[in-house]
């Protein structure tokens, strides 16, 4: 009999949440011979990354998963082996109340946001027991191997390197976007909340040494896009030019098209959590725009993150890359730390590539889910 697992996710805001959780069922699925229910309460979201889907479907079947409408109130239903809560969504008391009932015991997983802090590795795996006498396990993604890793599909970056490695391929699907690459520019793809830093980063490229080509998905940084060109809405195919620097609008593109841009790019702004972790797996240098939070607890996360992934650099690319980061979280103009960051340029695009080797020589987020089930049972 095949192992299930339910997922439970309840789209907040964005595209994290939902992005998180499909790409953990798919790989589930996909990888370890388990059968995965995916529950969503919002698949218009769902539909922005997986277009094929339907968005009125009850229950439809997605590349592996069974991909189920959350239904309010809900429908009871045989809990799975493995229950998955992802990011403290709360699961229907119908559902827990089955869980508790069921004959065969229910390994109950609360998946956490990821975050670098050092806390984490002391909190990953802990159980805490509920009223009904249930246990709920927290998971914590991260960066160290008292993590329970990030996610990385097996053959993602070989798929990566074959890709990087092959100019017509990189050339082809940027064409199949609508974008023409400019022979000798550097590519760089923006993907980032509202941000009053943007402008004088823009300024910053359009002065710039460099002929630069800023591929910009559809999303919230259009606004201030927009703004600084002085020009009505944006959409999808637009494009501008301010000296040095070319400005087109992508569509927003399904996930694994998504990875290709970033392979595609020598740089890679991006948000959240999940394109976060993408742009590791990418090889080349990024920004982050990390998700806010109340009381500024991002900019713990932040610097916990700053503080591992400049091991390895020398101080003035460390100071330039910190920097830069932290101009853009702060909003604050972005001219310097980008000068800065062109002083270092080959350092930072080494450093890439070494610390995606280094997380990758972990055990990846999936596997590591899989592993705590066979040792819980
Ligand atoms: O969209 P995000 O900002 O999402 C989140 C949520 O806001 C969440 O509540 C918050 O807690 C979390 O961030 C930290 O950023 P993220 O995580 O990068 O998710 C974006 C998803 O969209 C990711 O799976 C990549 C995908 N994507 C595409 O599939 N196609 C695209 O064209 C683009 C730009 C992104």
């Amino acid at each position: 009999m095949r192992v299930t697992w339910d997922i439970f996710c309840s789209v907040v805001d964005n595209y994290g949440d939902i992005g998180v959780t499909w790409r953990l069922a798919r790989q589930l699925a996909g990888e370890h011979d388990v059968t995965v229910r995916l529950w969503l309460d919002d698949l218009d979201a769902f539909t922005r990354l997986c277009p094929q889907a339907d968005r009125q479907a009850v229950q439809q079947s997605q590349q592996g998963v069974e991909v189920r409408q959350w239904p309010r109130p809900w429908q009871p239903v045989e809990p799975a082996d493995v229950v998955i809560e992802a990011f403290a969504c709360e699961l229907p008391a119908v559902y827990v109340a089955a869980m508790a009932a069921r004959p065969q015991k229910v390994l109950w997983l609360n998946l956490e946001y990821l975050s670098a802090e050092g806390w984490v590795e002391g909190c990953h795996g802990l159980p805490s027991l509920q009223s009904n006498g249930l246990q709920k396990f927290f998971f914590f993604p991260g960066f160290t191997a008292g993590s329970g890793g990030l996610l990385r599909e097996r053959d993602l970056l070989d798929q990566r390197r074959a890709f990087q490695a092959d100019s017509l391929a990189c050339e082809a699907f940027l064409q199949g976007l609508g974008v023409e690459p400019i022979a000798g520019a550097r590519r760089v793809s923006l993907f980032a909340y509202e941000n009053r830093g943007l402008a004088s980063w823009l300024d910053a490229l359009a002065a710039g040494l460099h002929v630069t080509q800023l591929l910009v998905p559809e999303g919230r940084i259009l606004a201030d896009l927009q703004v600084w060109l002085g020009c009505a809405a944006l959409v999808a195919g637009d494009r501008q030019q301010r000296g040095q620097l070319h400005i087109q609008v992508l569509p927003f593109v399904e996930q694994e098209q998504y990875d290709r841009l970033l392979w595609s790019c020598d740089f890679n702004a991006v948000r959240g959590e999940d394109s976060f972790v993408r742009a590791q797996w990418a090889g080349r240098p990024l920004l982050w725009h990390i998700y806010w939070q109340d009381e500024g607890a991002h900019w713990d996360k932040l610097e916990a993150f700053l503080a591992l992934y400049i091991v390895g650099l020398s101080p003035a690319a460390s100071a330039a890359l910190e920097g830069l980061w932290r101009a853009w979280n702060a909003g604050e103009t972005m001219g310097a730390s980008w000068h800065a960051v062109q002083q270092v340029w080959p350092e930072l695009a080494e450093h890439a590539e070494r610390w995606c080797l280094q997380q990758a020589s972990q055990a990846d987020l999936a596997a590591a889910l899989v592993e705590f089930y066979l040792n819980w049972l």
